[in-house]
């Protein structure tokens, strides 16, 4: 797959790669990301890519993301290793330069920010962020309507918005919150 990473292979391989449900949310992610990037200037083919392989690493084995980051040392806080789901950003950024051909370091860290974000995230970091969180098969999320036109709007303040959600969900729902999470709401709030 090395240096093999047109729109349609890498369509392919995450058809393989992913459960069927996991595949729609990827298409959705690839256009949404490209629909952004049209509006705030930004590489379209970049954003396909990197929506394409945000969650390539999403239907693996807890063991496999583990053993993935061990094996390549890539660091991990306590957090991530108690809730490995979370490895699948960092595992994914891995697997889309080694597995899939990809250099853009941009690309890269798009998806290695993908669910927690970071300080200063580039453009394309923010839309695979936003994309992911807005893509026409998400129904769930609280605010969606207005995050969908937000994100047209003013992409910052969509950011904003998605991790307070997000933050605020993670709260109600006990589940372990990640400090760079909230590290990049404070940033950009
Ligand atoms: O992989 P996806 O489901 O498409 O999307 P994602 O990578 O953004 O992951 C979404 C989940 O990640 C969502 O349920 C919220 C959760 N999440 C985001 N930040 C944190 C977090 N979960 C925990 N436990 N801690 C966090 O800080
Ligand atoms: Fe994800
Ligand atoms: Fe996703």
């Amino acid at each position: 797959m090395k240096k093999s990473n047109s729109l349609k292979k890498l369509r392919k391989a995450m058809e393989k790669a992913q459960n069927a449900r996991r595949f729609e949310h990827t298409l959705g992610v690839e256009y949404t990301a490209a629909a952004l990037a049209m509006r705030y200037d930004c590489d379209v083919k970049s954003a396909q890519i990197a929506g394409l392989l945000h969650d390539c690493a999403k239907c693996l084995s807890d063991e496999k993301r583990l053993s993935i980051c061990e094996k390549n040392h890539i660091p991990m806080t306590e957090l991530e290793r108690r809730n490995p789901f979370l490895l699948h950003a960092k595992a994914g950024a891995y697997l889309a330069e080694k597995k899939y051909g990809v250099s853009n370091p941009d690309i890269l860290n798009a998806i290695r920010s993908h669910t927690t974000g970071r300080q200063g995230m580039s453009t394309l970091e923010k839309i695979v962020f936003i994309a992911d969180y807005i893509e026409p098969g998400r129904k769930h999320a609280p605010n969606l309507k207005q995050v969908r036109k937000l994100a047209f709007t003013d992409l910052d303040e969509a950011l904003v918005k998605i991790l307070g959600d997000t933050l605020h969900y993670l709260k109600e729902t006990g589940g372990d919150i990640d400090p760079m999470t909230e590290e990049t709401w404070r940033y950009y709030s």
